[in-house]
């Protein structure tokens, strides 16, 4: 299969941003770096780990391996939640070598008269009383972006954000069909903001002091975050109701990225899910569509270690492209969606990193996107590389939440 980009022209609306590129026939034509495929076995002895260390190298930041042993401490139960659908648990994640760290609290909601129950694990963008309509969930304290729409004072939640977020974690759904949720809000382990680690994970572990410059292939912020998922699946390991064997990473957008780092690190991921990634996540780099290496890393440069943004402009001269990063999960199933008016993230991008990921399944005997194009909206594509671009915006929706769950089942249930 060739491995240059396929252009085909069609111009798509959107308002114009100055800069920004939406015309298909302009994506570029640079070349992706090769796969160098041999055989499956080394694929997973020598290819994989080295595209790992490329990706810790020139995009995440490689997470520190001396963070010490975390502490987790049930802090609530409630056998009877969502009207007795669910057993929902608070737990408190700390780290006892790092005080500095003011650690994450976790809600774990499992169904009730189940045997121990497969679980998506995710981090929200507004904490736990945002993605749950429960009265009694505790508000987070802790700091949050500004936002007027979303009830957010002073960089704190208030009583109005209460269940802000509860339209992208559709509770009863995925509980009436059997699986768990583990969700945290992200700012626990990182403020996203420029000097957030100043006050997170990244401060407590790496650094005393404030003004510090990091260094290439030092974590950014979205590798403390993919730590943090890996922390709750350790807890995971450890509670009867769920079965730790089974646990899918789920994020969207820039917590897509996140899961997507997480998932392709940790292999206690059995399945992987990345909702409306974009740029910095499924996307491919090389395609000038969207948002932009250079336009990410003038925004967001604390997401990523400092040697990325030396690539804002000149996406060609990276080693790797995000194609690799999906086949780095390979040949456990991984899910990318995209949405129809989603342009910013670059849905073509999304589906062909994917797509170019594919043969490294093919090694495996399994078939990734198993399509040659990008298939029509509303379409779910893949075996082993799931794919949809779903009608409407950037968000996570009650179809994407159908398609995950299938996915996860038609996996898991064999
Ligand atoms: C945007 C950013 C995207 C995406 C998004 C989000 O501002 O450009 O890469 O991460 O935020 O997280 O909602």
């Amino acid at each position: 299969s060739s491995l240059f980009l396929l252009l085909t022209a069609s111009a798509l609306a959107q308002t114009p941003r100055p800069g920004v590129n939406y015309d298909e026939a302009k994506v570029g034509t640079d070349r992706l770096p090769d796969l160098k495929l041999t055989t499956a076995q080394e694929w997973t002895q020598k290819r994989r780990p080295e595209i790992l260390e490329l990706f810790e190298d020139y995009v995440y930041g490689k997470t520190p391996a001396n963070i010490g042993a975390p502490k987790f401490e049930v802090t609530a139960t409630k056998a009877d939640a969502l009207g007795g659908l669910a057993t929902r648990k608070f737990i408190h994640v700390s780290l006892p070598d790092r005080p500095a760290w003011p650690g994450m609290d976790v809600m774990l909601y499992t169904p009730n008269g189940t045997k121990a129950a497969p679980c998506f694990v995710g981090l929200s963008f507004g904490g736990n009383h945002a993605v749950s309509t429960e009265p009694d969930v505790p508000l987070s304290t802790r700091w949050m972006r500004e936002s007027k729409e979303k009830h957010i004072v002073d960089h704190r939640a208030t009583e109005a954000t209460r269940g802000t977020e509860s339209s992208r974690w559709p509770l009863e759904m995925i509980l009436k069909q059997g699986f768990a949720v583990a969700t945290a809000y992200y700012g626990d382990i990182e403020p996203d903001h420029a000097d957030g680690w100043k006050d997170g994970l990244r401060a407590a572990v790496s650094r005393d002091g404030a003004g510090t410059v990091w260094k290439d292939g030092e974590w950014g912020a979205i590798g403390a975050w993919a730590w943090g998922l890996s922390r709750i699946a350790d807890y995971l390991q450890t509670d009867a109701q769920v079965d730790g064997k089974h646990l899918a990473v789920i994020g969207h957008s820039r917590l897509g990225k996140t899961s997507l780092w997480a998932g392709v690190q940790d292999e206690r991921f059995g399945v992987v899910i990345s909702n409306d990634s974009g740029e910095g996540g499924a996307a491919l780099m090389r395609r000038d569509f969207g948002e932009t290496t250079a336009i990410i890393t003038k925004a967001f440069p604390h997401w990523f270690t400092p040697n990325y943004a030396k690539y804002a402009g000149n996406a060609a001269a990276c080693p790797v492209d995000m194609h690799m990063l999906i086949a780095l999960a390979a040949p456990r199933p991984i899910y990318i969606a995209s949405a129809s008016e989603d342009h910013w993230a670059d849905q073509k991008g999304e589906f062909l990193s994917g797509k170019y990921a594919s043969p490294v399944y093919a090694l495996f005997g399994k078939q990734g996107v198993g399509v040659d194009a990008q298939p029509a909206i509303d379409t779910p594509v893949g075996d082993f590389i799931g794919y949809h671009n779903r009608t409407g915006k950037h968000d996570v929706t009650d179809y994407d939440w159908t398609q995950y769950l299938k996915f996860a089942s038609r996996h898991w249930v064999k």
